[in-house]
C-alpha cells in the first residue's frame, strides 16, 4: 500500500500549474517533432562504395551517404553474373564472375531506397536486396527528443500528485 496522500483537495492553483506543464510539454513534443530543421550546410562529397555480390547477398548489403553526394559502386561478382539495380534511382550495373563493374551517380533524392539484383542468378535471386539510405537522422535524434521528454512528461506529473 502506497501512503494515504494527504487529503487536501486540489487547490485550482495547482490544477492550473499541472494544465500549464502538460501544455508546456505536448507543445514541446510537437516541437520536437515536426518543427523543420535548419538546412545542414553538409558539402557534398565523393564517395566510394566496394560491394561484393555473390549468391544471393551483398556485402555490405547497407550503405549510407549524405544528399547530394557523388556515390561511386563498384560491384564485383565473386561467383556468378550478377547486377546492382537501385529502385527510383533507376539505374544499374552487371558484373561478370570475378570482375567488377562501376557505378557512379549523384545521391539527389533523399530517403530509402532498395537495391537488388538484376540479373537472374539462381533460386533465391529475388532475395539479393540491400539497402541505400540517402540522407540523415534526423527520426532518430527526434524520437530521442520525445522519449526525454515523455521522461520528464512522467516525473513532472509524479511531482504535481506528491
Ligand atoms: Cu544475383
Amino acid at each position: 500500500m502506497r501512503p494515504t496522500p494527504n487529503t487536501d483537495r486540489p487547490t485550482s492553483h495547482n490544477l492550473m500549474r499541472f494544465h500549464f506543464s502538460l501544455l508546456l510539454l505536448v507543445t514541446a513534443g510537437l516541437v520536437v517533432a515536426f518543427a523543420p530543421l535548419p538546412a545542414q550546410p553538409i558539402t557534398p562529397q565523393e564517395r566510394t562504395f566496394e560491394i561484393d555480390a555473390h549468391q544471393f547477398a551483398y556485402s555490405p548489403s547497407e550503405i549510407k551517404v549524405n544528399p547530394g553526394d557523388t556515390v561511386t559502386i563498384q560491384l564485383v561478382s565473386t561467383d556468378v553474373v550478377h547486377g546492382i539495380y537501385v529502385d527510383d534511382y533507376d539505374i544499374s550495373v552487371e558484373a561478370d564472375p570475378g570482375q567488377s563493374a562501376t557505378l557512379t551517380f549523384v545521391a539527389d533524392k533523399p530517403g530509402s531506397f532498395r537495391f537488388r539484383c538484376n540479373i537472374t542468378c539462381g533460386a533465391m535471386h529475388p532475395f539479393m536486396i540491400g539497402k541505400l539510405t540517402v540522407g540523415s537522422n534526423n527520426w532518430l535524434y527526434r524520437s530521442i527528443g520525445l522519449a526525454a521528454l515523455a521522461v520528464l512528461g512522467m516525473t513532472v506529473s509524479r511531482k504535481q500528485k506528491a
